[in-house]
């Protein structure tokens, strides 16, 4: 009877795991979610790009697709560069929209600037339109700092209509967001600077019943948690509100997380290491996708994750 009463007990804990482990068959990183037509669609670095041995080289991103977390559709590479862009050298962090029936993928040229990409269907292929960066350190606000990390977009579009782009990294008055005009890849005005505590990097915005919620990855001194602030407008003034996850993904040196809602559920989707651990290997710069459930309390905070994949 005990026998059968643990297997029983041990088949709730499986089935009850909060996380949906998105492609253990490839190496991803750096998740954007854009929820689509009852689809998810996670747009992320592609680590296979990056030797083993060391260094972020990625030339590429991959989208992943699903609408119910459990099922993924792999549609491979989205956009590569140079060619697509021939201008960059990397493609870091993206993040993604829809527009009017086009699409519009950001992107991180390294920590140098950002670019943005088009296509008429959610899994490209993408092309740059402009034939340089959307932004850069000369983008009017985005300096003075102390070196800023042009990098991390994260987009989003208000009730109104009006589009933003949210990026920077490395140091906590350096969380940057520019207004993005209506045709998506021309940006309006100067950026405006938003200090967040301890602020590394992984900038995301989401919206809650009025609420606007911005997430970023804390600096390593700090634990590399996900923390957020708070906002009444999509562009602050912003409060610190506290952690979403503290727990740092497994054997890693950084995180990046986006927070999005589909079927009324919400998930946070970030990247750890976890095919190395599992395979018995020391983590290299591969690293993996996962998701999380994601709970807003009735007050309208955020339930802090504890991360199932660690
Ligand atoms: O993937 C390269 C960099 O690592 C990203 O831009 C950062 O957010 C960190 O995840």
């Amino acid at each position: 009877w005990l026998v059968l009463h643990c297997l029983v007990w041990a088949l709730i804990a499986l089935i009850g795991r909060a996380d949906y482990p998105v492609a253990s068959h490839r190496h991803l990183a750096d998740p954007a979610a854009m929820v689509h037509e009852g689809r998810v669609y996670v747009y992320c670095s592609n680590d296979d790009d990056s030797p083993l041995d060391g260094g972020y080289d990625m030339k590429s991103l991959v989208c992943m697709s699903s609408s119910d977390l459990k099922n993924w559709t792999d549609h491979g590479e989205v956009i590569r560069v140079p060619g697509a862009a021939n201008w960059a050298t990397h493609t870091w962090a993206p993040a993604a929209i829809e527009r009017d029936g086009m699409f519009y993928l950001y992107f991180a040229n390294n920590g140098s600037n950002i670019g943005v990409a088009v296509s008429d269907s959610p899994t490209g292929p993408f092309v740059d339109p402009l034939g340089r960066p959307l932004v850069t350190a000369q983008t009017p606000g985005v300096l003075p700092a102390d070196s800023i990390w042009v990098f991390d977009p994260a987009v989003f579009i208000d009730d109104d209509g009006q589009a933003y782009l949210y990026f920077g990294g490395n140091g906590e008055d350096n969380v940057r967001i520019i207004r993005l005009n209506e045709d998506m890849v021309s940006v309006q005005g100067e950026a405006i600077k938003v200090t967040a505590p301890a602020f590394f990097e992984a900038a995301w915005m989401h919206e809650r019943d009025g609420t606007y919620y911005l997430s970023y990855s804390t600096q390593p001194s700090a634990g590399i948690r996900i923390d957020y602030m708070t906002a009444a407008t999509p562009t602050g003034p912003f409060t610190y509100a506290g952690i979403v996850a503290a727990q740092p993904p497994a054997n890693n040196n950084n995180n990046h997380a986006a927070e999005f809602q589909l079927h009324g559920a919400w998930y946070h989707v970030y990247h750890n290491r976890f095919s190395a651990i599992e395979a018995g290997l020391a983590p290299t710069y591969r690293r993996n996708i996962a998701v999380e459930e994601l709970t807003h309390r009735a007050d309208g905070s955020i339930e802090p994750i504890t991360y199932t994949r660690d």
